[in-house]
């Protein structure tokens, strides 16, 4: 891999035509064909390009362009003002930009599992890159009951080698504190603050979608749980004032590309300095997610079962292997003076997975009770199976808030699902 090549990313060209694209505007289908042929030297022949937008995400719009004679094709992604989900916020629209240079940085951390970037235009707000035809979203090929045997090992080298070099462990605290500045992301830190930390412990702002079936249990078992809400609001204060890593943000199954080969991570545009387990808590509760999907729609047992245990596996290994790869990378790159104390190491993770299972519990509920929903759930046909399974992820995932100290290997968390799921 020519790693130089994919770090380099250049500006967009300035203008050589018709200065359409010389101030901001939302562009579709028609205008991203003339942006590209005006503006970017990828193709070498523009007179077979065709232009597709394949978002399905909350914010932004998402361009594949093709040559249709040479089959060579890129990706354009591009920021709006508004949401494309209903919700009436207004973001910045230099979020994209943001998001493309946290991916510059995943080119430098972990090449292997970052898209190559061409080129980013702070005009416009959109950014090329890489066409990952050749992947699936995670979470669309998990919802096929499909796992993959080398996601941990991925997913756990991708998070370790991302996440630590930007601590102040190994970063020169001067240089942090800039790139903490650097990343402060109020808009979408807003979005996580209510929809993760605040709407699951009692709709506040009147948005929580709640089944029929599940609007008694909700209220008993998370508005008018006190000491949920507590430990919640512990955790709300860590997300905004813990600093500690350069996170993705938003790490979940779909903003991870998988095949049968590897991973590539996409869609940090939630990234900001805050607590590692943030990011570790929200790939393992979508695998959770996943679990709750194959429990109750997989009809086949022997099926059910091969998918289930093939999940539990993956989540801990994930623990397991985020353990062990952090503290080696921690020994071997510790540049803090103090951090390098005998015993600093295994203080400093074991907040980290405190922190983790905490991030579990919080994402898991809000994906059930909160607006932002996810597949693995709404796809659920049977209304008295999305029942149950979503009364069992909602006191699987209090536990991991509420006992999130006890939650410190891969193990416990599966023996604390097994508890309230009859798994047959
Ligand atoms: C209004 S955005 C809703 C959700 O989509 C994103 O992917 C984040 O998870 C956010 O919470
Ligand atoms: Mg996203």
């Amino acid at each position: 891999m020519n790693d130089n090549k994919k770090c380099n990313i250049n500006k967009v060209k300035e203008s050589v035509g018709s200065g359409r694209f010389d101030k901001y505007f939302l562009m579709d289908e028609k205008d991203v064909l003339e942006y590209v042929k005006e503006k970017l030297d990828f193709f070498e022949d523009t007179s077979n390009l065709e232009c597709k937008e394949i978002g399905d995400g909350n914010l932004n719009y998402v361009f594949k362009i093709v040559d249709a004679k040479s089959n060579k094709s890129m990706i354009l992604k591009h920021s709006s003002e508004d949401t494309r989900a209903k919700s009436g916020r207004k973001l910045n629209t230099d979020r994209n930009i943001l998001e493309c240079k946290i991916l510059q940085l995943y080119n430098k951390y972990c090449p292997q599992f970052a898209p190559e970037i061409y080129m980013y235009d702070e005009v416009m707000n959109c950014y090329a890159m890489e066409d990952l035809s050749k992947y699936t979203i995670m979470r669309t090929a998990l919802l096929q009951n499909k796992t993959f045997s080398h996601f941990a090992d991925n997913i756990t080298t991708f998070m370790v080698n991302t996440l630590l070099p930007t601590t102040d462990v190994v970063l020169n605290h001067k240089q942090k504190k800039q790139l903490v500045k650097r990343h402060i992301n109020p808009d979408l830190c807003d979005i996580s603050e209510q929809l993760v930390f605040t709407d699951p412990f009692g709709n506040f702002s009147g948005e929580n979608i709640v089944l029929d079936l599940m609007k008694e249990f909700v209220q008993e078992n998370l508005y008018d749980d006190v000491k949920l809400r507590l430990e919640a609001a512990k955790l709300k204060f860590n997300f905004m004032n813990n600093a500690q890593a350069l996170l993705h943000g938003d790490l979940h199954t779909g903003s991870i590309f998988i095949n049968e080969d590897d991973i590539k991570v996409i869609d940090p545009e939630f990234a900001f300095y805050g607590p590692i387990g943030y990011d570790v808590g929200n790939v393992i509760a979508n695998l959770f997610l996943a679990w709750g999907h194959g429990y109750a729609a997989i009809e086949n047992q022997e099926e059910r079962l091969g998918y289930l245990s093939s999940i539990e596996k993956c989540i801990i290994d994930i623990v397991n292997m985020f353990k062990n790869k952090f503290i080696e990378k921690f020994r071997k790159e510790v540049a803090d003076l103090l951090a390098e104390t005998e015993g600093f190491d295994d203080w400093y993770l074991e907040g980290v997975l405190e922190d983790t299972a905490g991030s579990v519990g919080l994402e898991i509920i809000r994906r059930i009770v909160g607006d932002a929903k996810v597949l693995d759930i709404t796809s659920i046909k049977e209304e008295e199976k999305r029942v149950e399974i979503e009364k069992i992820l909602i006191l699987t995932g209090k536990e991991f808030i509420i006992n999130r100290s006890h939650h410190k290997t891969g193990e416990k968390f599966i023996e604390t699902l097994k508890k309230y799921s009859k798994c047959s």
